[in-house]
Formats: C-alpha cells, sequence, structure tokens
C-alpha cells in the first residue's frame, strides 16, 4: 500500500489527483476518482459560477468523498467561481494558467487547501510564500496549456527549493510514471490524459477514439506565437494555426480563433477542428476503463516496480 503525506493532506487513500479540465472534468468522473480512492477535480474552465454550483451538488449526490475544483485564472469567472469554492467549503482548489495570490487569504480562512500548479521554480517558490499548502510543478508533457519546462528537470529543481509538498504532473501514465514521480522527491501525481480514458468520463466518443489510436508523435504544441502555447493532438486546426503563424498572423487574430474550439471537441466531437488537448501519454491510451480500475493498475503496476528495483546495498 503506498500512502504518502499527501494522502494526510487531502484526506485520501491514493496520492494520486485527476487534473481539473475544462469540458472534460464533469461530476461524472470527479466522483468517480474521489470514490476510488484518488482526488476527483472539477474543471471549471471558463465556465460560470452556476455551473459549478450544479456540478458541487451533483457530485454531493454520488460522493461523500472530497473533491477538488480547478480554477481556471485567465476565465472570467474566476473571481465569482472562487467565491463559491469558499461558501461551498470545497476542501481543495487547484489553479492553473496564473497566479493565485489575491485569493489565497480568503481560501485559507475557510479551511480550502490551495495548490497550483506552477510551470516554474519562480513561481513555485512565490507561491510557497504566500501560503499555499502544495504545488503541482507541471510539465510541458502534459496536455493543454503549459510551460517551457519539462517534468524530469521541473520537479527535483522544485523539490529542492521549497519546503511544501509537490506534486508531479505532465507525462505521467502508469505505476512506472508514478514510482519516477515518487523517486523526483513528489509525494504524488496530478494526471489529466490518463482520466480521459475513464469511462465515466463524459467526452465526446470521437475524442476517446483519437486517444485510443494517438501514437507518441501525435500531440503537437500549438499557439507559441500568442503567449499561450497549449498540448494537442495534431489535426487540421493545428496545421491550420501553423499555416497562419508562418505568416505572422497577429496573435489577436489567433486567439480569436481559439474561442470555443475546446467546447467543439469534447463536446461536439469535432477533432478535426476542434481543440483536442491531451498530453504526450495519449499515445499509451489502449483502452477505456473505469477510473476505479485506472487508479488500481496504477498502485499495483507501482507496488511492482518498486519490489523489483535493484536494491541499494
Ligand atoms: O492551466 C493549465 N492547463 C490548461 S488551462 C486551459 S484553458 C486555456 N486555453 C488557452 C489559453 C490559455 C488557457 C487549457 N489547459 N495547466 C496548468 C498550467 N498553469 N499550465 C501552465 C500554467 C501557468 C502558467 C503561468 C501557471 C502559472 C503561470 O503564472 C504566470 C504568472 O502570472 O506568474
Amino acid at each position: 500500500m503506498i500512502r504518502t503525506e499527501l494522502c494526510d493532506l487531502l484526506g485520501i487513500k491514493y496520492p494520486i489527483i485527476q487534473g481539473g479540465m475544462a469540458w472534460v472534468s464533469t461530476a461524472e468522473l470527479v466522483a468517480a476518482v474521489s470514490e476510488a480512492g484518488g482526488m476527483g477535480v472539477i474543471g471549471s474552465g471558463q465556465a460560470p459560477p452556476e455551473w459549478l454550483e450544479e456540478q458541487v451538488a451533483k457530485i454531493r449526490t454520488i460522493t461523500d468523498k472530497p473533491f477538488g475544483v480547478n480554477v481556471m485564472l485567465m476565465s472570467p469567472y474566476a473571481d465569482q467561481v472562487m467565491e463559491i469554492v469558499a461558501r461551498e467549503r470545497i476542501p481543495v482548489v487547484t489553479t492553473g494558467a496564473g497566479n493565485p495570490g489575491k485569493y489565497i487569504p480568503k481560501l485559507k480562512e475557510v479551511g480550502t487547501k490551495v495548490i497550483p500548479v506552477v510551470p516554474s521554480v519562480a513561481l513555485a517558490k512565490r507561491m510557497e510564500r504566500s501560503g499555499v499548502d502544495a504545488v503541482i510543478a507541471e510539465g510541458g508533457e502534459s496536455g493543454g496549456h503549459i510551460g517551457e519546462q519539462n517534468t524530469m528537470p521541473l520537479v527535483p529543481q522544485v523539490v529542492d527549493v521549497v519546503n511544501i509538498p509537490v506534486i508531479a504532473a505532465g507525462g505521467i501514465f502508469d505505476g512506472r510514471g508514478f514510482v519516477a514521480a515518487l523517486a523526483l522527491g513528489a509525494v504524488g501525481v496530478q494526471m489529466g490524459t490518463r482520466f480521459m480514458s475513464a469511462s465515466e468520463c463524459v467526452i465526446h466518443d470521437n475524442v476517446k477514439q483519437s486517444l485510443l489510436k494517438a501514437k507518441d508523435r501525435d500531440t503537437v504544441v500549438s499557439g507559441r506565437s500568442t503567449g499561450h502555447p497549449v498540448r494537442v493532438i495534431k489535426n487540421k486546426l493545428t496545421k491550420r494555426f501553423e499555416e497562419l503563424e508562418s505568416l505572422n498572423t497577429p496573435a489577436e487574430e489567433l486567439e480569436k480563433m481559439g474561442v470555443g474550439k475546446l467546447r467543439a471537441a469534447m463536446v461536439d466531437g469535432d477533432v478535426d477542428y476542434g481543440s483536442v488537448m491531451a498530453g504526450q501519454v495519449s499515445g499509451m491510451i489502449k483502452e477505456i476503463q473505469p477510473a476505479k480500475d485506472i487508479i488500481e493498475e496504477i498502485i499495483k503496476g507501482a507496488e511492482e516496480i518498486i519490489k523489483r528495483l535493484p536494491q541499494g546495498r
């Protein structure tokens, strides 16, 4: 049985957090992950606060286990979403795409644990000083909006400079990646893409089929020129972006083109012209299985690896 201080910090059985993905991490998946002993996290993306309230209520009808909310800090609703989080006494908030500093005092006051995603050592240090409970060091192997560093060098550099728990994310898929993360000094992992293949995940079947078909080189980083690079599965949209970037199309025009594309993929199943955000581990997805099986397979795999590892004498 693998337990780490993350289990105690969050009140969960296994040190596995599900990435809070917009249009992907809805009540069904979140409840399934939490019920299975991990930490399910709602992806609030750019959703209005009423949507979040509905999701929270729905989860509470399915499970009494703890769950979290991911707040995408570039959302126009971020302030209102944070108010809901505080009012509903959500146990954990993860944040992405920005610095959650201004929200921390209020969240601490109501007892919500705050765990920001940090793409760099500098932000990790700043977040520790602001009083967060842990950080998620996320490498560019991840799907969606990414920073410049990769997981293997980022995690130990963050571990070396902070005294709070560090969770590893980006490129982690199974027991092998999980043990590697612990070896780098992390107390647990956050996984997004792997949970897109959960049977409880409500994304359109076209996206699940794209994941099942994906090979190692099928994700690309798109939109670097906009300042908000995203890792997605290669398709007609990424090709169009590349062409427009090579013609020096202004960033604002490209940003405009991206509006609504994540929903188009995840909800409507437009895998040609939608933004199919997914990480480099997409190439490892071979089946659709319940979240509980995913979590148990990772833990069992990790335990076997730890037993087999060469013993230092
Ligand atoms: O946030 C994510 N992944 C996401 S957000 C998203 S929606 C979106 N779509 C297009 C453009 C922008 C957002 C899709 N996927 N992961 C966590 C993450 N956070 N990755 C990188 C960061 C990050 C970047 C800069 C965190 C903090 C940060 O700080 C800058 C600052 O203000 O210091």
